[in-house]
């Protein structure tokens, strides 16, 4: 066991948070080892923690050194710097130096003494360009990049933002559970448990349970939590396990107050990662946040074939519901002409929803219902749902739905229930789209996929 200095370690500073100005004065700083070059007459260490890097300095005193022997300290210095391993978590005391030729920041530290609190037994086994397959085989250390630390900033910004708007309105945030006795969203995709002698199922979506929370007369309530969807696709947008946004109000009147109500909230979120880490995201991801001036454009799903039609695809679905190529057409084309990132496809038929969206009182074959789009991706599904039992049945009965197994869901719209709608959207798809990055695999922390359960 290495004992480590309590006091070394409640005196470390952030690398970020090192001052400017201070030339000669003692700091701790602790992270782990970037790079070493072990010259013969010095040594540089490239320390990173979570905020950033800093060079470290250390004159070598070498066996063959003159004054090698009355320095029994700054040798096992030297030796210890040269058998360093990338990786190795180290505390550092030193002198803070200014010096403007130093390319990180011009600071750097003269090690007085460096502690070993982690040792890497051996050089990380990935680099910058390992294939993504195998940096998520090491996600513990794909995630000691700049770039991943500064997605998971920016994660938590987006989600504060997100949880300020909710919160700052008086909105309840709950917790559902995620196992079910019955499917919460259709028999597609569902993941079965044991559950003692009988089955359970992984929810797919807090659906039915956001909903329940409207009888419960508690007005608008949100939840950020996972969703399981038993889905085999190898996409870079799907999971089996997601981070799902969902939001639910009471006394909507139709499925432009949820538009209205989730365009605030996403703005609210982008405004959070914007004032927080906007410059940092353009300087090391090369992306703008920008939050658009103009209310978010809104196509009727008729609308949105036309405009792909326009651009010589035909969408080869025999549902007519876009598929990603018509997605990334229509964007690009709402992009070129408004310069929105994001575009509401509202009114989808009736046939490609699930029985709970309301239908348009004069037209039954559409729903008042919207997927919302940002950079050519599907982020968002939501809707007007419908509350009159009569009406709910009735769609469910169409669809050949089991209503026994429906039993406890219908039973929310027995007792009295307010007009409600509300919305579901994937949390990763919306940083991958946000941060431009390849995958959603880059913005979930630990993915998992047909072929992912470790780490
Ligand atoms: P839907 O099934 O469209 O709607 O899902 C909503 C959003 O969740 C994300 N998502 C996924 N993300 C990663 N991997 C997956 N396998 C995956 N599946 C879905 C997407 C999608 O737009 N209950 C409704 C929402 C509602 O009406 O409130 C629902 O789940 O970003």
């Amino acid at each position: 066991m290495l004992a480590i200095d309590s006091v070394l370690m409640t005196s470390r500073t952030r690398i970020s948070d090192l001052p400017a100005t201070t030339d000669g004065s003692t700091v701790v700083v602790g992270g782990f080892v970037e790079t070493v070059r072990d010259q013969k007459k010095v040594q540089f260490i490239i320390l990173r923690d979570e905020t950033g890097s800093v060079q470290l300095v250390n004159p070598a005193l070498r066996a063959e050194d003159e004054d090698a022997a009355a320095q029994p300290d700054r040798r096992a210095l030297t030796d210890s710097i040269s058998a360093l391993t990338g990786g190795t978590f180290v505390l550092v005391e030193g002198a803070l130096k200014l010096d403007e030729r130093v390319k990180l920041g011009g600071l750097e530290v003269k090690i007085a003494s460096l502690e070993l609190a982690g040792v890497a037994e051996q050089e990380p086994p990935i680099a910058e360009d390992s294939s993504v397959d195998k940096r998520m085989d090491w996600r513990f250390l794909d995630l000691r990049r700049p770039e991943a630390n500064l997605i998971f900033r920016a994660q938590t910004a987006f989600e504060h933002g997100m949880r300020g708007w909710w919160v700052g309105n008086d909105w309840i945030e709950i917790h559902t559970p995620k196992l079910m006795a019955s499917p919460s969203e259709s028999r597609a995709e569902l993941f079965e448990v044991e559950y003692f002698d009988t089955t359970a199922y992984l929810a797919q979506s807090p659906q039915l349970f956001k909903q329940m929370a409207q009888p419960a007369g508690f007005g608008a309530v949100f939840e950020i939590a996972p969703a399981f969807r038993a889905d085999p696709s190898f996409t870079a947008r799907h999971a089996t396990e997601f981070t799902s946004v969902d939001a639910e109000m009471s006394w909507v009147e139709s499925h432009h107050d949820v538009m209205a109500m989730q365009e605030s909230v996403l703005r609210a979120g982008l405004a959070e990662v914007s004032a927080r880490l906007g410059e940092a995201i353009t300087r090391q991801l090369e992306v703008d946040i920008t939050i658009p001036d103009a209310e978010f454009p809104k196509v009727t799903l008729a609308q949105a074939r036309d405009i792909v039609s326009g651009t010589g695809y035909e969408i080869p679905r025999a549902d007519g519901d876009l598929d990603p190529e018509a997605e990334r057409r229509l964007c690009s084309h709402i992009e070129e002409t408004t310069g929105h990132p994001f575009v509401f496809v509202t009114d989808y038929d009736s046939s490609i929803r699930p029985f709970y969206h309301m239908r348009h009182d004069d037209n039954q074959a559409l729903t008042k219902s919207y997927d919302l789009l940002y950079r050519g991706t599907e982020i968002s599904t939501g809707a007007q749902r419908e509350h009159r039992i009569d009406v709910l049945v009735a769609q469910a009965t169409e669809r050949g739905m089991d209503l026994d197994e429906l039993g406890t869901y219908l039973d929310f719209f027995r007792h009295g229930v307010p007009p409600h709608g509300g919305f579901g959207m994937g949390l990763a798809r919306v940083m991958m789209l946000m941060l431009n990055q390849s995958s959603i695999r880059e913005t979930t922390f630990l993915f998992r996929g047909p072929n992912r359960l470790t780490p």
